[in-house]
């Protein structure tokens, strides 16, 4: 397993990110603490130079793990299952550019709150919007040579698919060998009843991994225990990113990306 770092791009409206503000400061500031790649949140990738961050992301020989994808929903409102048709087009085309972009760098994208809300809507009715969407991004991906993943997110900022095991049944359904399961601690430890038997009993759909402290501080900063949870992943035969999506706590952006990076490597170690 290697250590990645979520940094975004200048407009983030999700606070969760380590370095937020300036990508290109971010990149280099994962390189410089050790960090073997970064996960970049972006809002709308036409709003991205690529090719300077293609330059710099080779001159530092950093892969990007991810492609995150909430500020769309979080600052633009688009949701694949949104009830208006307009707005779930806009979803689909602004995703399918973040295949795009995603292709370039062999990245994973991920599918987190621009799934949308129910919003008192009936559950089959919001998952079917959810699948007919999700296969037709998985299919777009597909031909790219791109995975999704599903991220399950607590109660209190969505309203469905809270838990591995209710998208591992959504992804048991889809019959798309490209889309797989991110599972976030911070959601888990709102959301599971045993964080490791969790990652025990979806670990085969398991493909990306965020990590944050129980109180979405940096590892190391809470109460929860990253050895038992990344041995359970490491059980699972699971040899992807472990990537840190914090608050830039304690202490501001780098001391907090520091802390992570110590916490997670001192375990890390002993696989
Ligand atoms: C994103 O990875 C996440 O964990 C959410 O809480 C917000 O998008
Ligand atoms: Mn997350």
């Amino acid at each position: 397993m290697k250590l990645s770092l979520v940094v975004s791009t200048s407009d983030a409206a999700f606070d969760a990110l380590a370095f937020k503000g300036d990508l290109m400061k971010g990149v280099k500031m994962a390189k410089q603490i050790g960090y073997d790649a970064v996960e970049i949140a972006i809002r709308d990738p036409s709003t991205v130079d690529v090719e300077e961050l293609k330059e710099l992301l080779d001159e530092l020989r950093m892969p990007v793990a991810a492609i995150g994808t909430g500020q769309a929903y979080l600052a633009d409102g688009l949701s694949i299952t949104a009830q208006d048709v307009s707005i779930r087009n806009r979803a689909m085309e602004r995703l399918k550019s973040h295949i795009d972009f995603a292709s370039i760098f062999n990245a994973k994208v991920i599918i987190g709150l621009v799934r949308g809300k129910r919003d008192k809507r009936a559950l089959d009715e919001v998952l079917e919007l959810f699948v007919e969407s999700l296969k037709e991004l998985a299919d777009y991906a597909e031909k790219k040579g791109v995975e999704l993943v599903i991220e399950p997110l607590n109660r209190y900022e969505t309203d469905f698919l809270n838990t591995l095991e209710e998208v591992k049944s959504v992804l048991e359904s889809l019959d798309r060998k490209n889309v797989g399961i991110l599972a976030d601690t911070f959601h888990m430890n709102i959301e599971e009843v045993s964080i490791e038997e969790s990652i025990t009993k979806c670990g085969k759909w398991i493909k990306h991994f965020h990590v944050a402290d129980s109180n979405r501080w940096a590892p190391g900063a809470g109460h929860l225990n990253f050895a038992s949870i990344l041995k359970a992943l490491h059980d699972t035969g699971y040899d992807g990113f472990v990537s840190v999506e914090c608050l830039p706590l304690p202490g501001g952006s780098e001391a907090s990306a520091r802390l992570a990076f110590k916490t997670l490597q001192s375990v890390l170690k002993e696989f």
